[in-house]
């Protein structure tokens, strides 16, 4: 792919970085104004592709101190989620191919193992990165090495469970490890919870580690106590230090803890994780930084510019505003006027407010609002208890996301039949954030459980109506929808019920029927359009629901067709199109049928548009697909004619 790196002129320090080893030969200046570049250049390259702009700008310095300390790709380092990595990317021989970065082809937003040997991690789900670590590093002293190894994780990462599961192994085993807390304040939203709030008692008292110093010093210092202190040792040390230092929580886990450190000064970044780099045990590096830092509108809006589209550099303003509204508004709307009429709906997210649009109900409904930080397990047993108890909460989660919480969801909230409705968003393939973040299987993983009830709405008015309908079906309900604009199509004020399982005819033909779910069905249609100029007359059916499907309607399509085409944007193995199979096969229907979705494969990033081609799933591509199937059928019919007929002449010939 072709690189406007834009070299020497504009870039005299970075211009000269081609790897890690290229950092060390800088003075401290030169430092300096190389993070000043990679700033600029990170903004340049997002405002014209998008991605991760607040969270990248903000750990510049810290990523310069890394590579300037260790030695990469000996030394690794784990970047929690990976949506910080674009310093890292462009000091490791990747600053021509960042242009790409999320183009298809191009390079990724996340790191990825295959794209390069310094990212030792393919990451895009929060709060694993310690215990990915962990086991680099045990690893590591298995085999005798000596490498370090660095978990960066941020304060929002650090609220969800596995991250503290790892700091419960990692102090306890006393593993080799350094681990950086990047604390920006910042989820994707602020952050919440006690972990965040006991960061900010720390940060708020910056005498905290000179006093921490000062008292080991005078206890040292006590003629014939220090000494005795020292062997008598931990107990005393530990409870003077517990006097002055707040709470001492990663100390108490066996942690030695650093901090906090200004992540915007180079020299103490490289002095501390310098230090850290020679103690034989787990260490914490506390890092204070800003998140946007050196762009005014992130610096003023990080949430807004934690994940951007293309804006200008100028305003800060989005380059392209979308035309109707999207999926997300439409579900955060509907969901703030029905808890108007309704008192028992509570919302929940799992620190994405803005990203599932519950932003909106929070204002409309703040005392019905949680948001429980990054933690979709406790999120689901959370909503699973007040469901229990006669509430409605709705969970909204991204689809790749829920998959952390599929215990939770099979075992609280199906097994007890309550009622949670998973406002599931992101359904499908998202774009160009990739593998980690399409909502590939989710039909394939929900479907299968009992008792829920799985909707995938084809366009916003219809998901507005079943949210609505969801509320009163009193069981446990998936709606399953995708990231983006909706179809435009003019959202009502009232509401129509929707019977669970019930689907609708979009177009009736009588050649092939198109029986899909959710945003393929508009595909389905573009690809009806196409063939009925070829002649070939198409059914599209939306059936609305994987589960329960519409049997008998479904069943009628199948016996008045020559060709089922089922179209769903999910895994095809386990998905929605293999339960039509299973329908047609238990009622000894023989019509043809092909299963379209996403193939066995994690599908790379690019446009929507681009993925959608590339398995075949657009209306141009489900047309050719079906033309072809009938011209093959018609030549079988074909070749059977004049085989009957060949024979029939020969019958003929022998009985003349
Ligand atoms: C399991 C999971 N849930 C949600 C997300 C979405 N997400 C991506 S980054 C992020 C916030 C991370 O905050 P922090 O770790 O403090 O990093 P920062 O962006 O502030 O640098 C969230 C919620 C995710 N990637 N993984």
């Amino acid at each position: 792919m072709k690189s406007n790196f834009l070299g020497e002129k504009r870039y005299p320090v970075l211009s000269k970085i081609n790897g890690p080893a290229d950092l060390k030969t800088l003075t401290h200046d030169e430092l300096i104004a190389l993070s000043n570049e990679i700033r600029e250049y990170i903004i340049k390259v997002v405002s014209e592709n998008g991605g991760h702009l607040a969270p990248n700008l903000g750990v510049v310095e810290l990523t310069i101190a890394l590579h300037y300390v260790l030695n990469s790709p000996e030394d690794k380092i784990i970047w929690d989620v990976s949506h910080q990595s674009y310093a890292h990317k462009i000091l490791t021989g990747r600053k021509e191919l960042f242009t790409t970065l999320r183009k298809f082809g191009g390079i990724s937003g996340f790191t990825r193992r295959e794209e390069s040997e310094h990212d030792a991690y393919t990451a895009g789900h929060a709060s694993t990165s310690i215990a990915y670590a962990m086991g680099l590093a045990k690893a590591r002293d298995k085999k005798g090495g000596q490498e370090t190894i660095v978990a960066v994780i941020g304060d929002g990462a650090l609220t969800g469970g596995v991250s503290f599961e790892a700091l419960n192994n990692l102090g306890h085993s006393k593993t080799r490890l350094i681990v950086i807390i990047n604390d920006n304040e910042m989820s994707i939203a602020k952050n919440v919870g006690a972990m965040a709030g006991y960061l900010t008692r720390i940060r708020l008292d910056p005498a905290y580690n000179k006093l921490r110093e000062e008292a080991e010093k005078v206890l040292k210092k006590i003629p014939g106590l220090g000494e005795r202190v020292c062997h008598i040792g931990e107990s005393i040390k530990e409870s003077i230090k517990a006097l002055v230092v707040p709470g001492m929580i990663f100390e108490e886990l066996g942690l030695r803890y650093f901090g906090p450190i200004d992540g915007h000064n180079l020299e103490r970044l490289i002095k501390a994780i310098s230090l850290a780099k020679e103690i034989n045990e787990p260490v914490v590096i506390h890092v204070i930084t800003k998140k946007g830092k050196g762009f005014k509108p992130a610096e003023t809006h990080p949430e807004k510019f934690h994940g951007s589209s293309p804006f200008e550099i100028s305003t800060g303003e989005p380059k392209k505003k979308i035309s109707s509204k999207t999926y997300t508004e439409v579900f955060g709307e509907t969901l703030s006027r029905l808890a108007d009429y309704d008192e028992r709906i509570i919302g929940i997210t799992a620190a994405m407010p803005s990203g599932t649009g519950l932003d909106i109900f929070q204002k409309s409904h703040p005392e019905r609002f949680y948001d429980v930080g990054i933690a979709e397990q406790f999120a689901v047993s959370f909503a699973a208890g007040l469901a229990s108890e006669g509430y409605r909460p709705v969970c909204a989660i991204y689809s790749t996301f829920l998959e952390r919480a599929y215990d939770q969801v099979i075992q609280d909230v199906c097994l007890q039949e309550l009622p949670v409705v998973f406002a599931i968003d992101r359904g499908g393939l998202v774009g160009e954030d990739g593998p980690t973040h399409h909502g590939a299987f989710d039909i394939s993983y929900l479907r299968i459980i009992p008792n829920i009830i799985v909707a995938v709405p084809s366009d916003e008015m219809e998901l507005s109506n079943i949210l609505y309908s969801s509320l009163q079906w009193n069981k446990p309900c998936a709606i399953r929808y995708p990231r983006g604009a909706g179809t435009g199509i003019p959202i009502q004020k009232d509401w129509t019920y929707i019977e669970a399982g019930k689907g609708r005819f979009l177009e009736k033909g009588k050649d092939v029927a198109f029986i899909g779910i959710g945003k393929p069905v508009n595909e389905a249609i573009k690809a009806a359009q196409i063939l009925e100029k070829r002649g070939i007359s198409a059914t599209v059916f939306d059936a609305r629901f994987a589960k329960p499907l519409d049997r008998e309607t479904i069943l009628e399509i199948a016996k008045t067709h020559k060709l089922v085409v089922t179209i769903e944007d999910n895994v095809i193995a386990g998905g929605f199109g293999e339960g039509i199979i299973s329908l047609l096969n238990d009622n000894s229907i023989k019509t043809k049928i092909i299963n379209l979705g996403i193939p066995d494969m994690f599908v790379p990033h690019g446009t929507p548009e681009e993925l959608y081609r590339l398995i075949g799933l657009d209306g141009e591509s489900i047309a050719l697909k079906v033309m072809d199937l009938f011209s093959k059928s018609e030549m079988k019919a074909n070749s059977r004619i004049e085989k009957t007929f060949k024979k029939a002449i020969t019958r003929l010939f022998k009985n003349g």
